[in-house]
């Protein structure tokens, strides 16, 4: 067993007990990203091992609004697997997460694989279509305070995700209207542009992460190209939506009651 596997199988249980665990880097203060990715690794391994499916990648802090509002500078990613999928329209149970909250995502899905540098034609060219996406991140740490390792030991925080209706892969995603709304009332705006100037560009730079650690983005692989917006807090009881210009909304109830 590596050193790096207690870590990992600990964020694994904390996860599915909900019990959330402290951060790692508070007791191996070298933790670095190279490291943080092995433990991502191993961590969604239990999951495969549990059954679970790969069906894909997110990107985290591809735009402004998202490194300004936990202070980074720098992309990450993590991955996606088909326990992580809740149906449009779904009630999320908020009683399966510890903080989790919610943001707007644009999803890639391939027709073929992505491997390495490619340039924006060819990641367009292996797009099957794009979709109007929600992800919910939470984080499995106690008392967290930002550190972008642990993050992305965490899977790049990401929890969950749900995808509108399919569109076809030619739609216009340069520059779409996003708008993020609780019980009806907007309280994220912002437009697809800001993911990179370009969500194809996160796609891009995802076939390059992706190869980095030796896996191939695979036909059918959804890619959420990270929020262009903050995240935003769940609470019981709450209807969330994010509606993009020309992909249409989606959107999820919360479970309880209205506090
Ligand atoms: C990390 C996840 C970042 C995004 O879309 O930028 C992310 C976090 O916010 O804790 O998913
Ligand atoms: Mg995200």
């Amino acid at each position: 067993m590596s050193t790096l596997a207690p870590f990992a199988l600990a964020l694994d249980q904390a996860a599915v007990t909900r019990q959330a665990v402290a951060q790692i880097s508070e007791t191996q203060p070298d933790f670095d990203l190279t490291a943080a990715y092995a433990v991502q690794r191993l961590l969604v391994q239990q999951r495969l091992h549990r059954g679970a499916q790969r069906v894909g990648l997110k990107m985290g802090f591809t735009s402004r609004a998202k490194m300004r509002q936990m202070g980074v500078d720098q992309m990450i990613w993590g991955r996606l697997t088909d326990d992580m999928r809740l149906d449009e329209g779904a009630e999320l149970a908020l009683d399966r997460y510890l903080h989790p909250r919610a943001e707007p995502e644009i999803a890639f899905v391939l027709k073929r694989p992505l491997a390495g540098r490619v340039s924006a034609a060819e990641a367009m060219a292996s797009v099957e279509a794009v979709a109007a996406g929600i992800e919910i991140i939470d984080s499995r740490y106690r008392d967290f305070r930002f550190h972008l390792a642990d993050v992305v030991a965490d899977n790049a925080s990401s929890s969950g995700f749900l995808l509108g209706t399919l569109h076809r892969p030619d739609t216009d995603v340069s520059n779409l209207g996003i708008a993020m709304r609780v019980d009806g009332r907007v309280v994220q705006t912002g437009s697809s542009a800001a993911i990179l100037g370009h969500p194809v560009r996160s796609l891009v730079a995802a076939a390059r992460l992706a190869a980095e650690a030796g896996e191939t983005l695979q036909a059918g692989d959804i890619v959420l190209a990270g929020a262009a917006t903050e995240a935003i807090a769940l609470h019981a009881g709450s209807h969330v939506s994010a509606s993009f210009q020309s992909l249409g909304q989606v959107a999820f109830q919360v479970s309880g009651a209205r506090s």
